[in-house]
């Protein structure tokens, strides 16, 4: 899965035109690269990013999902108008950072037969970093993917259409998230695919030393990690090297 990110828009429309033809071009480019999946975002989870209002989010998204008819796109969204409309324009699959917990979003997806990406957050893009507290991350974190999985299940979306997500850095340290790493296999009696965002996070970053443009090597190494772990899909910003990546783990495996 590729990211692919609408960034904010600047002032004149112009700007606008030009943040939209880079994201559809981006698009192309990391399906070229080999990414299944481009997974488009016009609202900011990072911690402490400043809020999008919906009409600002659809005007990101909806005209970006429109020139890609070809590809299989995801959208990155909390919110159930924005899920419609892109499902409406032709998304393949609502990654949902909070789940399908707003009020609306279940039945936003349950009529479409589109994927769904269940991830797990704790708190609130804004203040989720402020020191979390977890008594057992891996317990917690698969507890609440069950439940929301049986949430699915219940609304009457089938297996086929899930994804699981621990949600690599929302509302955890560094320690968190290596504990997770290290216990993905965990996740995988869930009965859900399970999808890995780990790329040029600021976990990298603590580990590394190294700024967000320098993190590659570090984002390889944990998509291999994640691979071993189990995560059959990973949410990328290099696909061309990620490819690289999944066809030496395969092949390893074949031989
Ligand atoms: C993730 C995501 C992730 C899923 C972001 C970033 C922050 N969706 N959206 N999993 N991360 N499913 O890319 O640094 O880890 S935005």
């Amino acid at each position: 899965m590729g990211v692919v990110n609408i960034t904010p828009d600047s002032f004149s429309d112009g700007g606008k035109f030009l943040e939209r033809d880079q994201a559809i071009a981006h698009a192309r480019q990391l399906a070229e690269e080999g990414a299944h999946i481009v997974d488009i975002g016009g609202e900011s989870t990072r911690p402490g990013a400043a809020p999008v209002s919906e009409a600002e989010e659809l005007q990101r998204v909806i005209p970006v999902l429109e020139q890609l008819p070809h590809l299989c796109v995801s959208v990155d969204t909390r919110r159930p108008a924005v899920m419609r409309a892109a499902l409406a324009a032709g998304a393949s699959m609502v990654n949902d950072v909070q789940a399908l917990q707003a009020p609306g979003a279940l039945d936003a997806v349950m009529e479409s037969k589109c994927a769904v990406c269940l991830m797990h957050m704790k708190g609130e893009p804004a203040t989720m970093q402020r020191e979390p507290y977890y008594d057992d991350v891996v317990r917690e974190v698969r507890a609440f993917l069950h439940e929301r999985l049986q949430a699915c299940r219940a609304a009457g979306i089938g297996d086929e259409r899930l994804v699981i997500d621990p949600g690599f850095g929302f509302g955890k340290t560094v320690e968190h998230n290596l504990t997770l790493l290290a216990h993905l296999e965990e996740f995988r009696d869930l009965g859900a695919p399970l999808l890995a965002g780990l790329s040029r996070k600021s976990t990298l970053g603590k580990l590394t030393g190294r700024p967000v443009d320098e993190r590659l090597a570090g984002s390889l190494t944990m998509a291999l990690l994640a691979l071993q772990g189990g995560a059959t899909i990973l949410r990328v910003h290099d696909v061309k090297e990620t490819c690289d990546v999944i066809a030496v783990w395969e092949q390893l495996r074949q031989a």
